[in-house]
C-alpha cells in the first residue's frame, strides 16, 4: 500500500500529464474528453458534444488551480469574503475561462487544427441567466476582480433551474420564453451532493428550559428543505487564484418524505417534494424588487440559510470548535436587501443553535455583515407584511422584534421624546399594513453600508437612509461601481485589445489606470486612423448581428446611438423614441435637410407585469417599422430593437457602439455600469448628471461627454411644486407634433388606442420628467450629430474617453471594500509545476 504522502505525489504527477497546456496536449484532451465524457465518435458529434468536450478540456485546467486555492486557503485558514447575492449574471464561461487562464489562442490554435469551428463552439454556449440586470452583473464582476486580486473569497447564490427569460418580439411585442439554460448540460458545475443543509420552513416556535435552567426557543417548523451544493470555479486573470462559486439547489428533505411516506400518503410525499424544488426553480424576473411573494422570501432564506451554515461548517473545520471568532474567519457583503434576513438568520443560528448568548452573538453579527444598496426609488426598498412573514419565518419575526427593541431602547435615549423618529427608524413598518423593513434590518445589522456611485451615497445620506446616517455617520461610505475590462475589452473587443497593447503594452488588463499611457496618441493622426478602423469593423460585425437577429439592413458608415439595458421608465428609452420621432419629421419635412445618418439601436426586457415598459418596447418597434419603411429616411435614419438582450449580446454591441445613451431622470439610476462598458470601449456618452455618469464625465472631462438636462436638485424642486407636463406640450410645437403622431396611430397601424395609456401618462404625470427633459435632449442630440461629422475630432474624444477610464474598473472597487470594509488581504497561490502558460496571455 501506498502511503498519503506518495499518493499525493502520483497524483501530482498524473495531473500533470492530464492538464498540460502545449497544444497537443489541448488536442489530446479534447479528443479523450470528446469520447470518454460524450461516448462520440467524430463522424455523429454535434455542434454541443464539441462543446462540451472543449468545455471539460478547459476545466480540468482549472481543478487544477481551483484544489490548490482551496487547499492553501485551508491550510492557512485565510479570511474569507462570502459575497451574498441573490443574483449571478456570469454570461457564458469557455471564452472568459480560456482569457484568464490565459490559453485562449492556443485553445483557438489546437480546435482549428482539428478542422472545428472555434467561434461556433464559443456562440453554442447558453448563458446562465441567474440574474435581472446590473446588479447580478455587477456580482459577477465582482468575482472576477476579487479571483484576480488574489483575495480568498466565496460567492454564494441560488442554482435557478430557470434564468431570467429569454425575449422574443412578436408583431413588436414582447413575448417571454422560459430559459432551459441546463437542457444542453452545464459542463462548468460540480454537484457536491455531501454539501447539504437542512432548511426550515413555516410552523410555530415554542419556549422551553434547558438543563441550566436557560429560556430557550425551539422552532417547530411546517416543512424543511434541504439544500444541495452545486460549485463554479472562478478564475482569476493571469494569477493561479481559482474562487468559488457555490449555487444552492433546492430538493427535498428525505427524512420528511419517508414520514408521510409510511404513514401511507405517498401523495402527500410527492407532493412535498414537489413544493421543495420549487424553492430554486424560477428566478424572479423583476430587476426592482417585488413584494408579497411567499416564495420569494422563502428563496431568500433557503440560500442564506445554506449560505451561513456553510460558513460555520467550514469555520469549524479550520479554526475549531468556537463562533466567538466568526467575524474574524469571515466578511460578509449583503448584495442589496435580498440576503438581509442574514442578520436575524446568524443571530437563529449563534443563539438558539449554538447557545451563544444574545450579546456576544449581536456583536459577532454586526463585526459579520455589511450591506451595499442599490436603489433609490422608494417603491424598490424591500418590505414584507407581518402576516408573511410570520407564516414563512415565526422565529425570525421574534428575533427580529427582539433587535428592534433593543434598538429602539438605544434609539429613545439618543433622541428622548423623538417619537416621529423612533418611528421612522423602526424595522418594523406600523403606518397601514404593518410590515417589516429589509433594509433597516441590514443598517442595524450592518458595521458597514455603502452606495454605488457618488451622487447614490449623497442621495441616501439625505434622504433614504437619513436617519441612520444621523445615528450612524461612521458606517458609512461610497464605493463607486466598477466593470472587469477581462470580459468587456480583452474577450469581447479583441480587435481593440490588441491596437492597445501593441501601443502601451498589456498591463492595462491588470491595471485600468494604465490606459493613461493612451493620451498622447489622442494626438497621433496614424493612430486616430488605426483607432477608427478597429471601430469599423467592429460595426460591421454589429451591422451583420443587427441583419441576423432583426432582418434590418444597417449602414456601418452611420453613426450607432445605442440603448440596451432594462426597459423602465425612469430609464427613458421614450425620451430616446420621442427624439427619433422629432428627427423623422424634420427629415420628412424637409428632404434635403443636411443631418447625421444614424442608427438608433436599443436592446433590454420588460418584467413581464410591468405594463408601461412593454408599451414602450411596441412603441419602439412601431417606430422602426414606420422608419425603416419609408424610402424618404434610406440612408438617413434607421431604428432596430435587438431581441433578447443578455450579456452575451451586450459583448457583441459594447465595441460597435459610437453613442452610448445613459438618459435617466437625474436621481433615479443608482449607478449604471453600461455607461462603463460603452465608455470603456471608446464610445462617447450622451446622459444626465446620475449615477456614476457624473463621475464618468469628470473623468474624462466634460468636453468629451455630451451632457443635457435637469439635476437631481432640480428634479427634487419641480416635483416639490407644482410640475405640469402638458405646459411644455403647450408650448413646444416640436414636441406636440411628436405626441400627436403617437397619439394618431402613426406608429401602430391607425390604432389610436393602443398608445393612449402612454401618452395620457406623459401628459397628466410624467413621473419621470420627460417632456421636462425633451428639449434639452434633443438639442443635444444635435450636437452629438454635428459632432459626429468631424470624425478626427470625434475620435480624438474616443481616444481620450477610453484612456481615462482607468477609475471604473472593478479592481479598483474591490480593493476599496477590501481595504475600507473587509479588511482582507490577498493570498498567493503558488502551483506545485510549472504548468502555466507562458508568453502574452490575451489574445494575438
Ligand atoms: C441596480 C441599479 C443600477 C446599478 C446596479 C448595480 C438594482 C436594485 N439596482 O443603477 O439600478 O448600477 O444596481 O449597483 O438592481
Amino acid at each position: 500500500m501506498s502511503s498519503p504522502s506518495q499518493l499525493a505525489l502520483r497524483q501530482t504527477e498524473s495531473r500533470y500529464i492530464r492538464t498540460g497546456l502545449s497544444v497537443e496536449a489541448i488536442e489530446r484532451a479534447f479528443l479523450d474528453n470528446l469520447f470518454f465524457i460524450q461516448a462520440r465518435f467524430p463522424a455523429v458529434a454535434t455542434r454541443n458534444d464539441h462543446y462540451l468536450a472543449l468545455a471539460y478540456t478547459v476545466r480540468d485546467r482549472l481543478l487544477h488551480r481551483w484544489v490548490n486555492s482551496a487547499q492553501t486557503y485551508y491550510d492557512q485558514a485565510s479570511r474569507t469574503v462570502c459575497y451574498l447575492s441573490a443574483e449571478f449574471l456570469l454570461g457564458p464561461q469557455l471564452g472568459n475561462n480560456l482569457t484568464n487562464l490565459g490559453i485562449y489562442d492556443r485553445v483557438r490554435k489546437a480546435i482549428e487544427e482539428l478542422g472545428l469551428d472555434f467561434d461556433g463552439l464559443l456562440e453554442q454556449e447558453e448563458e446562465p441567466g441567474l440574474g435581472n440586470g446590473g446588479l447580478g452583473r455587477l456580482a459577477a464582476c465582482y468575482l472576477d476582480s476579487l479571483a484576480t486580486l488574489q483575495i480568498a473569497a466565496i460567492g454564494y447564490g441560488i442554482r435557478y433551474e430557470f434564468g431570467i427569460f429569454d425575449q422574443e418580439i412578436r408583431d413588436g411585442w414582447q413575448v417571454e420564453v422560459t430559459d432551459k439554460w441546463l437542457r444542453l448540460g452545464n459542463p462548468w458545475e460540480i454537484p457536491r451532493p455531501e454539501i447539504a443543509f437542512d432548511v426550515k420552513l413555516g410552523g410555530h416556535t415554542e419556549a422551553y428550559q434547558d438543563e441550566q435552567g436557560r429560556r430557550r426557543v425551539r422552532w417547530i417548523p411546517e416543512r424543511v428543505v434541504k439544500g444541495i451544493a452545486s460549485d463554479t470555479p472562478v478564475p482569476g486573470y493571469g494569477v493561479n487564484t481559482v474562487n468559488l462559486l457555490r449555487l444552492w439547489k433546492a430538493e427535498a428533505c428525505e427524512s420528511f418524505d419517508f414520514q408521510a411516506f409510511n404513514s401511507g400518503d405517498y401523495y402527500r410525499a410527492v407532493n412535498q417534494k414537489l413544493t421543495s424544488e420549487n424553492i430554486t426553480k424560477v428566478l424572479y424576473p423583476n430587476d426592482e424588487p417585488l413584494q408579497g411573494k411567499a416564495l420569494r422570501l422563502q428563496q431568500q432564506h433557503f440560500f442564506v440559510s445554506c449560505s451561513l451554515q456553510d460558513m460555520i461548517r467550514i469555520h469549524f473545520q479550520q479554526r475549531g470548535k468556537t463562533l466567538d471568532n466568526f467575524h474574524e474567519m469571515y466578511a460578509v457583503q449583503l448584495n442589496d436587501t435580498h440576503p438581509a434576513i442574514g442578520v436575524a438568520e446568524l443571530m437563529r443560528l449563534l443563539v438558539d443553535e449554538h447557545l451563544m448568548n444574545w450579546e456576544q452573538a449581536w456583536d459577532v453579527t454586526r463585526k459579520t455583515f455589511a450591506y451595499t444598496n442599490h436603489t433609490l426609488l422608494p417603491e424598490a426598498l424591500e418590505t414584507w407584511s407581518l402576516p408573511l412573514f410570520r407564516s414563512v419565518l415565526p422565529r425570525h419575526l421574534e428575533i427580529i422584534y427582539e433587535i428592534n427593541h433593543r434598538f429602539l431602547e438605544e434609539v429613545r435615549l439618543r433622541y428622548p421624546g423623538d417619537d416621529g423618529r423612533v418611528a421612522r427608524l423602526s424595522l418594523i413598518d406600523e403606518g397601514g399594513e404593518r410590515s417589516v423593513r429589509m433594509a433597516h434590518l441590514a443598517c442595524v445589522g450592518s458595521h458597514a453600508i455603502n452606495g454605488v456611485a457618488a451622487l447614490h451615497t449623497e442621495l441616501l445620506k439625505r434622504d433614504a437612509l437619513r436617519d441612520f446616517h444621523d445615528l450612524w455617520p461612521e458606517k458609512f461610505s461610497n464605493k463607486t461601481n466598477g466593470i472587469t475590462p477581462r470580459r468587456f475589452m480583452v474577450l469581447s473587443n479583441p480587435r481593440l485589445t490588441r491596437l492597445l497593447s501593441r501601443t502601451i503594452g498589456d498591463s492595462w488588463i491588470k491595471e485600468l489606470d494604465d490606459l493613461a499611457q493612451l493620451e498622447p496618441y489622442a494626438d497621433d493622426a496614424a493612430f486616430r486612423q488605426a483607432w477608427r478602423r478597429v471601430k469599423e469593423e467592429n460595426k460591421r460585425d454589429l451591422a451583420g448581428y443587427i441583419l441576423d437577429r432583426t432582418g434590418t439592413v444597417v449602414d456601418p458608415e452611420s453613426l450607432f446611438d445605442v440603448q440596451v439595458k432594462r426597459l423602465h421608465e425612469y430609464k427613458r428609452q421614450h425620451l430616446n423614441a420621442l427624439h427619433i420621432i422629432t428627427l423623422y419629421q424634420r427629415l420628412k419635412h424637409d428632404p434635403s435637410l443636411e443631418t447625421t445618418p444614424r442608427t438608433v439601436i436599443f436592446g433590454g426586457k420588460a418584467a413581464p407585469g410591468y405594463f408601461m415598459a412593454k408599451l414602450i418596447i411596441r412603441l419602439i418597434n412601431g417606430i422602426a417599422e414606420v422608419v425603416n419603411g419609408d424610402p424618404d429616411l434610406r440612408g438617413r435614419l434607421k431604428v432596430a430593437f435587438i431581441p433578447g438582450y443578455n450579456v452575451k449580446q451586450g459583448q457583441r454591441i459594447f465595441p460597435g457602439a459610437d453613442l452610448s445613451e445613459q438618459i435617466s431622470t437625474a436621481g433615479k439610476e443608482a449607478s449604471g455600469t453600461g455607461n462603463m462598458k460603452f465608455a470603456l470601449n471608446g464610445a462617447l456618452t450622451i446622459g444626465t448628471l446620475d449615477g456614476a455618469n457624473i463621475e464618468i464625465r469628470e473623468a474624462v472631462g466634460p468636453e468629451n461627454f455630451f451632457l443635457f438636462g435637469l439635476t437631481a436638485a432640480q428634479v427634487h424642486e419641480l416635483k416639490a411644486g407644482t410640475y405640469k407636463p402638458w405646459e411644455y406640450y403647450d408650448a413646444n410645437p416640436r414636441l406636440r407634433a411628436a405626441l400627436d403622431l403617437i397619439r394618431d396611430g402613426v406608429f401602430s397601424r391607425g390604432d389610436r388606442d393602443l398608445f393612449q395609456p402612454l401618452v395620457e401618462w406623459l401628459l397628466n404625470r410624467d413621473e419621470y420628467m420627460v417632456l421636462a427633459d425633451y428639449q434639452a435632449y434633443v438639442d443635444c442630440q444635435e450636437r452629438v450629430g454635428d459632432a459626429y461629422r468631424n470624425r478626427e475630432h470625434w475620435t480624438r474624444m474616443s481616444i481620450l474617453n477610453v484612456a481615462r477610464m482607468g477609475r471604473f474598473s472593478s479592481d479598483r472597487a474591490i480593493r476599496e471594500y477590501a481595504e475600507d470594509i473587509w479588511k482582507v488581504k490577498p493570498v498567493t497561490i503558488e502551483l506545485r509545476e510549472p504548468v502555466r502558460a507562458k508568453g502574452n496571455p490575451s489574445h494575438p
